[in-house]
């Protein structure tokens, strides 16, 4: 093994994790031992993590460590001033610009740690600054960054489901949003549903549909309101990048809807939408109209911490750097 494959490989050997859940669905907190991206903006340390240090996501998260539903999050000193941290996001398949459970997994995580106490914070991320409010050492309020409804109304002709519509918006990920459920939105439902959402994601690939500058819709968003229970606006199932689907109502999934609804007037401002889960975990959500157009979503969810350790790195491991 070369010095420099040896020295990543002892870096790595140190990383410590925390581990929370959103309404479900996993955060891991990598606080100590990630790669050392240098400074500057949250996006060029992205893009350096990606080029240069993608064995500590895949390290991190990729079975069998881990599994497909697991987000990670970097801890990053920030860039932009008042922040009181960075995170770079990412999954088993790659990076994400945001992610709204996770946002309030790191706060829960910072919280646990004493890094974070109740009040207002700022945090510098790779697709803009989120506010968020630490509630108590549960509950986590955060604006979310500016999120639009890009396209009304767009009609897919998708294998075994038919025509489906739906809008395409940003949430501080890119989303396809449909109320064209092919079946009831309940846990016995979540692997063909799986399959139908994947199917969706297929349809606008090949009719050329992306989100701004190409990027790829990669998150599918099926909604109804006859499955939602009493006190909940609406039940979601949102398949994320790669095969997982989100057990939270996923935060900036949530933004995205807030912003379809704000576009259709279905929703004024300051009016409280409660989004539940597949599995039945809640956000609430409401919004403040944008000055270009948009809307700035405020999203309440609440996270746990579970875990505290740190992952080894066995050299004689065969799959040290993952199931790649
Ligand atoms: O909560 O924004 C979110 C999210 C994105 C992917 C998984 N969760």
């Amino acid at each position: 093994m070369g010095r420099l494959a040896r020295r990543r490989v002892l870096r790595a050997a140190a990383m410590r994790v925390i581990d929370s859940h959103t309404g479900g669905q996993p955060t891991r907190v990598i606080v100590e031992g990630g790669p050392d991206l240098g400074t500057g903006p949250l996006s060029d340390r992205l893009e350096r993590f990606r080029t240069r240090f993608d064995h500590y996501r895949t390290m991190a998260v990729l079975e069998p460590r881990c599994s497909d539903a697991m987000v990670g999050a970097l801890l990053c000193e920030p860039d932009a001033p008042d922040c009181s941290a960075g995170v770079i996001f990412f999954n088993t398949s790659g990076y994400l610009g945001m992610c709204g459970h996770g946002t309030i997994g790191l706060a829960a995580t910072l919280a646990w740690m004493g890094r974070m106490a109740p009040g207002l914070h700022r945090i510098d991320t790779p697709v803009g600054v989120i506010a968020l409010q630490l509630v108590d050492a549960n509950t986590v309020q955060f604006e979310n960054v500016e999120s639009r409804c890009m396209a009304e109304d767009v009609e897919l002709d998708v294998p075994d489901l038919g025509r489906v519509r739906g809008d395409i918006a940003w949430g501080g990920n890119w989303f396809f949003l449909t109320e064209d459920a092919p079946l009831p939105l309940v846990p016995a439902n979540i692997p063909a549903l799986t399959r139908a959402a994947r199917a969706v994601r297929q349809a606008l690939v090949e009719k050329g549909l992306t989100g701004l500058g190409g990027v790829e819709i990669d998150h599918i968003e099926f909604f109804s309101r006859a499955d939602a229970a009493p006190g909940a606006d609406s039940r979601n199932f949102v398949l994320c990048p790669g095969g997982a689907y989100d057990r939270s109502p996923c935060g900036t999934g949530t933004s995205a809807k807030l912003a379809c609804l704000a576009r259709r007037d279905r929703l004024a401002p300051g009016e409280i939408w409660v989004q539940e889960s597949i599995i039945g975990s809640r956000f609430s959500g409401h919004y403040r109209p944008a000055p270009a157009g948009g809307i700035v979503p405020v999203i309440t969810g609440t996270a746990h911490v579970f875990a505290d350790t740190r992952l080894i790195d066995d050299a004689t491991d065969p799959f040290r750097l993952g199931i790649l």
